[in-house]
């Protein structure tokens, strides 16, 4: 592959080695590509997951969960590296036909209930307990709509600037001038919003703060793509007050924690069982 210009063929064919960052994960297939069970815990919550933003969204919701009182948001999180391809193993495809971490299954119920999609986990934990999500129907619509937001627009953040700038084989100035300038646009967005609130959806923290944050919040304090003084993120002065708040939630530091498996040890765990898990290491 080079930098020069594509003239795309008649029909398009798999480059395996496309050079890309992550690139021998992917294939334009779907589906399991090996057997593999995965393990259960003792508690009705089992999660799947890495600590991706991504997967940082469910453990800091279900961290904010334990931290209220709520017991019965006790959770397994097993790791599932996708470094190494353990999202197309049988056990996590029959959870989550799209191999994506974060997948997540509900025993407390007769019957087994799965989850995947970090939105919707969010939607459906915060539901379950009743919890970071508001009561009135007004609300419920405002909160619903970032947690869209944030859903469909990240992929242009992760899948279109941070792929571009941070793992492409090369720097291409067209698509990062597209990504960054759509990256911008969004930021522009969350500090508007946060200008006149002090959450997302004014003076409650919800499941619309949880979802934003790994992202916007991991540009500003977590190094995502060392892009912090490329996209200007100090001048964005309400998204970082609003993210340093945020950041300084012990539940937002141990859910941070959970499944990851990069960085200084003591920002590492690679499962989780129970509270005492974070002391120990
Ligand atoms: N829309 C999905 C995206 C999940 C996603 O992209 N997960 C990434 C890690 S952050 C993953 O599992 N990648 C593995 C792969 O692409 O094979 C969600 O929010 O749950």
């Amino acid at each position: 592959m080079t930098n020069d210009e594509y003239n795309p063929p008649k029909i398009w064919k798999w480059d395996k080695e496309n050079g890309g960052k992550f690139a021998n994960i992917n294939r334009p297939t779907s589906g399991s590509r090996f057997e593999s069970a995965l393990p259960v815990g003792k508690h009705p919550i089992q999660l799947y997951s890495m600590g991706t933003p991504n997967g940082a969204k469910v453990t800091i919701l279900l961290e904010e969960l334990l931290e209220a009182g709520i017991k019965e948001a006790e959770y397994d999180a097993y790791l599932i590296d996708i470094f190494k391809g353990e999202q197309f193993g049988s056990g996590f495809v029959e959870i989550n036909p799209n191999s994506k971490i974060p997948a997540l299954i509900d025993n407390s119920n007769i019957e087994p209930i799965k989850v995947f999609e970090s939105g919707a986990i969010l939607l459906y934990l915060a539901q379950k307990f009743n919890k970071f999500f508001p009561v009135d129907k007004r609300s419920e619509a405002e909160c619903i709509s970032w947690l869209f937001w944030q859903m469909g627009s990240t992929p242009y953040l992760g899948g279109g600037f941070g792929h571009f700038y941070a793992y492409a084989p090369f720097k291409q100035e067209y698509p990062i001038n597209r990504f960054a300038m759509e990256t911008k646009r969004q930021l522009d967005v969350l500090d508007k919003q946060l200008a006149k609130n002090e959450y997302i959806m004014g003076d409650d923290y919800s499941i619309a703060d949880i979802a934003i944050f790994p992202w916007y919040g991991g540009l500003a304090f977590h190094g995502l793509y060392n892009a912090r003084e490329f996209l200007e993120l100090d001048s964005y002065k309400n998204l970082i007050r609003w993210g340093e708040n945020i950041n300084s939630r012990p539940a937002v530091t141990r859910g941070k924690r959970v499944n990851k498996t990069w960085g200084p040890e003591e920002e590492q765990l690679k499962e989780r069982h129970s509270g005492a898990d974070f002391l120990e290491t």
